[in-house]
């Protein structure tokens, strides 16, 4: 009796300690709290654990056995609480994590949204390209311009209609930018052509793209900023013949082989004779600038001989071009900033 007793009793210290020491795992809310337990149930020296081991000693023989099996039972009851702490304990800072958003590496990513040069800027591009390649070098001047470059020195009198404060956008601000004269944004980037033959003697081989102003009405096919494409050609044998081959010549490069030109006789006071330079393509004649032979008195104007120097120059739409090669029907939809007409090209 004395001996199953004892064994009873084992069994019962047993599972007192199982409890204790299963419900201490559970509780601890802290790496250090659970260390705590550890170091209380399942020390390797002091631990109560190893303590109720020492008291399998006293039990007799024959049930040794049985007391052994329940005693490694009841450890490994208290080791697998122990586990299961450790391991809730070292998931709870990745719980905390948890509460943001998931990061799923299987999701495709956003893509960067790359932008792109808009197609007026690749049009002066692909243009400068073009006519680099007939030996026309680039020119520039000023938005902000003086009477004498955007009218005087081209023949435009005061008294001219093209001078009209209702045609130009004159400037009450400009005066400091242009020295005090009256300025204005210029109207014609043939404002260019005086800048360089100021500059520099003959000959000249240059073009000038840039924006011009006018307080045009927007439509279909005006706006009041647009860019123009302005060429000039100085020196001494120079013929209607040579302005029309490198119009031809522009045209096809830009537009392809099948395109035609023609020439109407028109008015500039800055060119002797003037035309109206049309291209033919996809069944339809197109107006896309001015041209003509270089007016004497503009050489005159900028210190050049017109006894010994003649030249053409020409002024096409920018906007025009680019609208006619892409079947643009509005030209409105440059400048309205819609990323869904503008990443199409
Ligand atoms: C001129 O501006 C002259 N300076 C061209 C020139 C240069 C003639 C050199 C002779 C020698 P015009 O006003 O016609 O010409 O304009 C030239 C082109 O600019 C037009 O054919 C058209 O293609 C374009 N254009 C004119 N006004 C507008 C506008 N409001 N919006 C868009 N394009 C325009």
């Amino acid at each position: 009796m004395g001996k199953s007793m004892a064994l009873a009793d084992f069994t019962k210290q047993l599972d007192a300690l199982a409890t204790e020491a299963v419900r201490a795992f559970d509780s601890a809310a802290t790496a250090e709290a659970l260390e705590g337990a550890r170091v209380e149930f399942l020390g390797a020296k002091q631990g109560r654990l190893k303590a109720a081991q020492k008291g399998m000693g006293t039990i007799d023989k024959s049930d040794r056995p049985a007391a052994g099996k329940r005693f490694n039972e009841v450890k490994e009851q208290i080791e697998s609480a122990f586990k299961a702490a450790s391991e809730r304990l070292a998931a709870a800072p990745v719980a905390a994590v948890k509460q943001g958003p998931q990061f799923d590496p299987t999701v495709p990513g956003t893509p960067f949204r790359i932008g792109r040069l808009h197609p007026i800027t690749q049009t002066v591009e692909e243009l400068k390209d073009i006519m680099g390649r007939l030996g026309f070098s680039v020119a520039d001047g000023p938005e902000v311009e003086d009477e004498w470059h955007n009218f005087e020195a081209l023949n435009i009198p005061r008294e001219h209609p093209a001078r009209d404060p209702l045609d130009n956008f004159y400037l009450a601000t400009a005066a400091a930018a242009t020295g005090g004269k009256t300025g204005l944004l210029r109207s014609q980037t043939s404002t260019v052509q005086i800048r360089v033959m100021e500059q520099a003697p003959p000959p000249v081989r240059i073009i000038c793209l840039g924006r011009v102003y006018r307080p045009d009405t927007a439509d279909a096919t005006h706006y009041p900023m647009f860019h123009q494409m302005e060429g000039l050609l100085i020196d001494t044998q120079v013929t209607m013949a040579d302005l029309k081959s490198v119009l031809r010549l522009f045209a096809t490069s830009y537009l392809g082989r099948d395109v035609h030109i023609r020439f109407r006789p028109s008015f500039f006071p800055f060119t002797e004779p003037s035309v109206e330079a049309d291209f033919h393509w996809d069944g339809q004649w197109i107006e896309f600038g001015g041209a003509g032979m270089v007016d004497p008195n503009v050489l005159k104007a900028v210190g050049y001989d017109p006894e010994k120097y003649i030249g053409f120059a020409f002024g096409l739409g920018v906007e025009r071009l680019c609208m006619r090669r892409h079947g643009i029907t509005d030209i409105r939809e440059f400048y309205k900033n819609d990323v869904r007409f503008l990443h199409q090209f």
